[in-house]
């Protein structure tokens, strides 16, 4: 049976490749797609998603509950700011990597905390997007 991996993304990660290049890179998100599904193990799937909208990363972080053997996370904003998001993800029972395009460390303070850390099983910060693809990986191990 395939074994599915959701890729969630929140606020402004629609925009990509466009929008602060020098902080978040070109690539867009269907090229970090591409290069998670070059990673992929075998039996193994996975499904990207992005809204702007906090209610529809919580509602596909609940849908992930039935349908995803893991979750990778990149909430944007949402990280510092949702308790709701960080609900959610403690009632999914299944592996969360939470990547960070940008080393949110090296930023504005408000980006230091960050509430999906108090759930995620690995966390990933400054690789660019090759941190989806690390986070992809693991899942795969821990899923092996
Ligand atoms: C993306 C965002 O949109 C910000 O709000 C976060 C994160 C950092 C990133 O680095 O991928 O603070």
């Amino acid at each position: 049976m395939t074994q599915t991996i959701y890729i969630l993304n929140g606020p402004n990660l629609n925009l990509l490749g466009k929008r602060q290049p020098e902080i978040y890179g070109r690539e867009t998100l269907a090229d970090v797609e591409r290069l998670c599904r070059e990673v992929l193990a075998d039996g193994t799937d996975l499904r990207m998603m992005q809204s702007n909208w906090e209610g529809q990363i919580v509602d596909w972080i609940h849908e992930a509950r039935e349908a995803a053997a893991g979750i990778v996370i990149n909430p944007g904003a949402l990280t510092h700011t949702s308790v709701a998001v960080l609900d959610a993800l403690n009632a999914f029972e299944r592996p969360v990597i939470e990547v960070h395009i940008s080393n949110v460390h090296k930023r504005e303070s408000f980006r230091h905390h960050s509430y999906v850390s108090l759930r995620a099983d690995g966390v990933i910060a400054g690789l660019g997007i090759e941190g989806y693809v690390a986070a992809v990986r693991r899942l795969c191990t821990l899923l092996g």
